[in-house]
């Protein structure tokens, strides 16, 4: 009777182990893998979401960086620059349709960030511009680049290399709720 119980007790335990890895793995497949990739940064009242890039095909030589800074104080910030040891220089640039056509233009001067808004750089918009790269970006590749604010002054970020079939950040779900507001 005595070892009854105790190994009835023991698949109980037995069984609230299972349950818990079974928890575990259904909240690992509620994300992504690639949301779980992403990454972000802090520098004073700024944070960058999610630095990324396009893979580039072999003799490529720019490449388009992408990601969104938030300012959480009162007054405005202004990304002024951006380098990278990966090219030989790097633009911030815009992008617009003029005649059917798309076209880049270098934006000299920096990007506003909105006070308690944000700067989002994405393709079809604003953007970092790779210019005379080193090597081929190659995907899961993180680039590294130095950010440089007004205010906030200089942070280092990581572009990660998405493929490049990729319209949006891949953390995009977790982004998304943020573009609530516009
Ligand atoms: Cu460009």
């Amino acid at each position: 009777m005595f070892q009854t119980l105790r190994r009835s007790s023991e698949r109980l335990h037995l069984g609230r182990r299972l349950l818990t890895r079974a928890a575990i793995l259904s909240l690992v497949a509620a994300f992504p893998p690639s949301a779980l990739l992403a990454h972000g940064y802090k520098a004073g009242a700024i944070s960058i979401a999610h630095p990324w890039s396009r893979q580039t095909a072999p003799g490529q030589t720019v490449g388009g960086g992408f990601l969104v800074a938030a300012n959480a104080s009162d007054k405005e910030d202004r990304l002024v620059s951006v380098t990278s040891p990966a090219a030989a220089e790097v633009q911030l640039h815009s992008m617009s349709m003029d005649g059917g056509v798309m076209r880049m233009r270098h934006v000299t001067g920096g990007l506003p960030v909105q006070a308690h808004g944000k700067l989002e750089l994405k393709p079809g918009g604003f953007h970092v511009m790779f210019i005379g790269l080193k090597a081929p970006l190659k995907l899961g590749a993180k680039i590294p680049a130095t950010l440089t604010f007004t205010r906030a002054g200089k942070v280092k970020v990581e572009f990660a290399v998405e493929p490049i079939s990729s319209t949006g950040p891949a953390a995009a779900p977790a982004l998304d709720h943020s573009h609530a507001g516009h």
